[in-house]
């Protein structure tokens, strides 16, 4: 195993895409090909999500992200996860955006763009999207970005494996800032109303700035952009690189994490299955269920 790892370390894309397919169907645990667990880093950022609703604009606006770190050569990585929802008809490859940096000779040595088919994917989304981003930085990838749609908790949960959470918002839409995108807004380390070409982007950036006001501590800064335009990018590009860690939004992540770790655990606990029968059987409780799948340890969880 070390061998590919040296080879995709060296830039063999062929040899590290064929192990982040591996990763990805749990056929490789991330812990047997990295040398060492990466430490958390709190000053700077290597893994950044790029969360918010469908059609928000996130792959122009990444793509454009891109284009900037890149031409200053760092080497970017993105990872799509993608929602392969029934509502969107699920977005495949050959739908998305065409991402120039990927198209552009000048800075694609510095590029690289993988989407994550959920669809199919039997073990814990997140997690999976966190051993890959592990594997890209091991292979010398400086800054990982992960696109995903910011609804629901799996989705929630693949923005809070990174390092930094920016939620895309877009221009208002007249019902102002709603109770359910609260969970995602309290995970973001800032905000960028994009579309900023279109009307109410600036109304809705003021809706934000207010309802952050009113919760009090530590709002994130709340940016205009637009992918499609170019405006704001070039500011936004230097704000997200150097984009600190709120402690607000560190906690909501934490809390994310934790949850979700917990999760995996009862689901790969040996006795998962068996549990879950006993539990439609009536055999037992869900108290005596929890009991049950709490107490052994599971190798693969640790
Ligand atoms: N007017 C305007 N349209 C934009 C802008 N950015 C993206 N779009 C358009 O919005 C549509 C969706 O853009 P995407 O970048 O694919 O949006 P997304 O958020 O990645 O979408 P999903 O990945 O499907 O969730 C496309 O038709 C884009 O051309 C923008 O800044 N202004
Ligand atoms: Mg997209």
């Amino acid at each position: 195993m070390s061998d590919k790892l040296q080879q995709a370390i060296s830039g063999d894309r062929r040899v590290m895409a064929r192990l982040l397919s591996q990763i990805e169907n749990g056929d490789l645990l991330v812990s047997e090909v990295l040398p060492d667990n990466q430490s958390i880093e709190y000053n700077s950022w290597s893994t950044m999500a790029i969360t918010g609703a469908p059609g928000v604009g996130k792959s122009v606006l990444v793509d454009a992200l891109m284009n900037q770190w890149a031409g200053q050569g760092l080497r970017v990585a993105l990872l799509a996860v993608d929602p392969s929802s029934p509502r969107t008809g699920g977005a495949l490859l050959g739908d998305r955006v065409r991402m120039s940096s990927v198209d552009n000779p000048n800075i694609n040595e510095r590029v690289y763009v993988r989407s994550i088919a959920t669809r199919s994917s039997s073990g814990s989304v997140p997690l999976i999207v966190e051993d890959m981003a592990a594997f890209l930085i091991a292979c010398g990838w400086e800054r990982i970005l992960i696109e995903t749609v910011g609804s629901g908790q799996a989705e929630l949960r693949c923005a809070a494996v990174a390092d930094r959470i920016v939620v895309v918002e877009g221009p208002a839409r007249g019902d102002g800032v709603q109770a359910e995108k609260a969970g995602l807004l309290e995970l973001a380390d800032i905000v960028l109303v994009n579309k900023a070409d279109l009307d109410g982007a600036e109304r809705h950036a003021g809706e934000l700035r207010e309802s952050y006001a009113l919760d009090g501590e530590d709002a994130p800064d709340v940016l205009l952009t637009s992918g499609l335009k170019g405006i704001g990018i070039e500011e936004a590009a230097v704000a997200l690189l150097e984009l600190p860690s709120s402690g607000r939004a560190l906690r909501a992540r934490m809390r994310e994490r934790l949850l979700g770790q917990h999760e995996r655990r009862l689901v790969l606990h040996p006795s998962y299955n068996e549990v879950l029968n006993g539990l439609c059987e009536g055999t037992f409780d869900i108290d005596e269920a929890l009991k049950q799948l709490q107490g052994e340890e599971n190798e693969r969880a640790s």
